[in-house]
């Protein structure tokens, strides 16, 4: 008989086309009564596929007593309990790398869009303010500015050095100095002080909770540009609205947000700012290359005990 596994959220028909083949699949969405489920199903489920967002809630975890393998279709994982997963003995897998290239380019695109008011502009031509009011106010441009990149792993990396062709003054704050030629600072407020474009890429959870404060929010100021491609988690988002209304933040880039899928409506406004659904790795490429690194660390784990993208905290567990 085949593992049974619980997938949790969507599934794109390739991944599930690949995961009907090696398992017996429950949909948690077609699932009316989860409790009335798990105590006839609970025991022949051992393994999960999940996302970034949805994760597996603690009551799901607790229901699966032979839950063997997590896979996580995202590089974030802050909505799965890995100590609990460890304990248990459960590998928990998620999709590095894959994502860096579209994320750092939806990093970059939002950096684009604030500085040269892509939707203020695009609105100008279609609501006929060019023809009746004349040219829109001039923008600003990132040619030369000096950004901020904070967490300068896979996907911060890729972003310095893509920043690289448009002459940006690079800097990073991370909780250990890299080996790189871009300047540390180990004090993000003094860092954001600095800086044109403060860039969030840190993971989501309780280390890098509202690291983004009023105060690092402050130092960047009314001429920086806040840009938030990491979790919502990551910057205090009440004081961030307040601070673009209040005009002590310049602009602001933001793909995610503290209750996705809700953004603040006081943002919806704004034409400062420029917001994009959590969409950075959502290209056809990208969610294809995910999609199967998803798959394929639950195959190789019940093949051979091994998986290809184990999350740091499992990497010793098989
Ligand atoms: O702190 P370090 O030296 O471990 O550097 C990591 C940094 N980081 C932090 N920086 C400042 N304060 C913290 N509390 C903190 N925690 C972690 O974030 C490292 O440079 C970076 C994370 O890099 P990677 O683990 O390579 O992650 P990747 O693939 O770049 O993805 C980052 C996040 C995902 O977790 C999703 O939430 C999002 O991008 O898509």
């Amino acid at each position: 008989m085949q593992p049974g596994l619980l997938l949790i959220g969507g599934a794109t028909p390739r991944m599930m086309d690949k995961m009907n083949a090696h398992f017996e699949v429950h949909q948690l969405s077609e699932i009316t009564d989860f409790n009335t489920w798990a105590t006839e199903n609970g025991e022949t489920i051992e393994a999960v596929a999940t996302n970034g967002h949805d994760g597996v809630k603690p009551d799901i975890m607790a229901a699966l007593p032979n839950l063997k393998v997590i896979s996580c279709y995202g590089v974030g994982y802050d909505a799965i309990n890995t100590d609990t997963a460890r304990s248990r003995g459960i590998m928990v897998t998620h999709t590095p790398g894959v994502l860096n290239a579209d994320v750092a380019n939806l990093a970059i695109l939002l950096m684009l869009a604030t500085s040269r008011c892509l939707v203020r502009d695009d609105k100008w031509v279609r609501s006929g303010n060019w023809a009746n009011r004349g040219n829109a106010p001039l923008t600003t441009s990132i040619e030369n500015k000096k950004v901020g990149i904070l967490g300068l792993g896979r996907i911060g990396g890729e972003i310095a050095r893509k920043l690289e062709v448009f002459g940006c003054d690079i800097s990073y704050h991370t909780r250990n100095a890299k080996d790189v030629a871009y300047t540390y600072r180990d004090n993000l407020v003094e860092m954001a002080r600095e800086v044109d474009y403060l860039v969030a890429i840190t993971p989501g959870g309780e280390a890098t909770n509202k690291l983004v404060n009023r105060e690092v929010i402050d130092a960047l100021g009314p001429e920086g540009t806040l840009i938030n491609v990491a979790r919502g988690s990551v910057v205090d988002e009440q004081e961030l609205v307040l601070a673009l209304q209040e005009g002590r933040l310049g602009a602001a880039g933001l793909d995610v947000f503290e209750n996705e899928p809700h953004a603040p409506e006081a943002l919806f406004e704004m034409e400062n700012v420029v917001l994009t659904p959590h969409t950075a790795s959502a290209t056809v490429e990208t969610r294809q290359a995910m999609g199967d690194l998803t798959v394929e660390n639950l195959i190789r784990f019940f093949k051979e005990g091994k998986v290809s993208t184990p999350v740091p905290e499992c990497a010793d567990m098989g």
